[in-house]
């Protein structure tokens, strides 16, 4: 898979795509992530970027000339198209059903904003998708991409060591994360649970199912409608 992401600040990007799973990831050539920076596609003296809202208002704008420059030469850069996607508040909310789909992509090209806004021909001309990881607004796009990233490449096959399968991740069964334990076997007065060192690996297997089912009916009673949803509408 190759990730490109456009930006005004490639900077921010260095230390999360540098340590762990996404830094083996790159280095075992599983996906190669290009930053661009989109200021370098300024033409003014300024490497101006933005601008005052027409009609008025607060702040500034982003300008569509260096984020088009910008957006057809990075698109020339691989024979794939890519899946382009602007990253917006009010974009469709990613989940781990959205990861699980771009994680099949060979292409994606993330653009993320800054300032007040983008102007809206750049999500017009572009037509790009637009994904929001939350109903909040944020000072950029660039987290929402790195975390779309971190979620996406972690489903790429041997991301993850077998050690850390994703087959278990919270959500990809719809469910939240059953409990988990280690080392000492009694900390501050708190015991493991007996069923964990049993060694009965069905047993066991058992009581994280039901303690997953036990937590999200708690904490997540969402999760389990949008489940019994699909379960009613045979999606699986
Ligand atoms: C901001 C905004 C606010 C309300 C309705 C639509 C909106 N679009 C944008 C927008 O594109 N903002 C750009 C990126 C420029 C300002 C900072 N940006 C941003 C993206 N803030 N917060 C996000 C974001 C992206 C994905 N998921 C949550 C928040």
């Amino acid at each position: 898979m190759r990730v490109d992401i456009l930006t005004l600040f490639p900077e921010m990007f260095e230390s999360p795509l540098g340590h762990s799973i996404l830094k083996r990831a790159r280095e075992n050539g599983l996906v190669d992530i290009v930053l661009t920076n989109i200021r370098d596609f300024t033409k003014d003296t300024f490497r101006k970027v933005d601008d005052k809202p027409y009609g008025g208002g607060p702040g500034m704008v982003m300008m569509p000339g260096p984020l088009f420059d910008c957006f057809e030469h990075v698109q020339k850069l691989s024979p794939e198209k890519g899946r382009a996607i602007l990253l917006t508040p009010q974009g469709q909310k990613f989940d781990q059903k959205k990861a699980l789909e771009l994680s099949a992509e060979k292409r994606l090209i993330l653009i993320a904003g800054r300032y007040e806004g983008l102007d809206e021909r750049i999500r017009i001309g572009l037509d790009a998708e637009q994904i929001s990881i939350g109903d909040y607004v944020l000072s950029g796009g660039e987290l929402p991409a790195m975390v779309i990233i971190d979620s996406v490449v972690r489903l790429l096959p041997d991301a993850l060591g077998d050690e850390d399968s994703s087959k278990d991740d919270s959500f990809s069964a719809g469910l939240l994360e059953y409990p988990q334990y280690t080392r000492p076997e009694v900390f501050r007065d708190m015991k493991v649970p007996d069923i964990l060192l049993s060694g009965d690996h069905a047993k066991i297997a058992q009581w994280r199912r039901q303690q997953a089912i036990e937590r999200t009916k708690k904490w997540r009673p969402d999760l389990l409608e949008d489940n019994n949803n699909k379960n009613e509408r045979g999606e699986h």
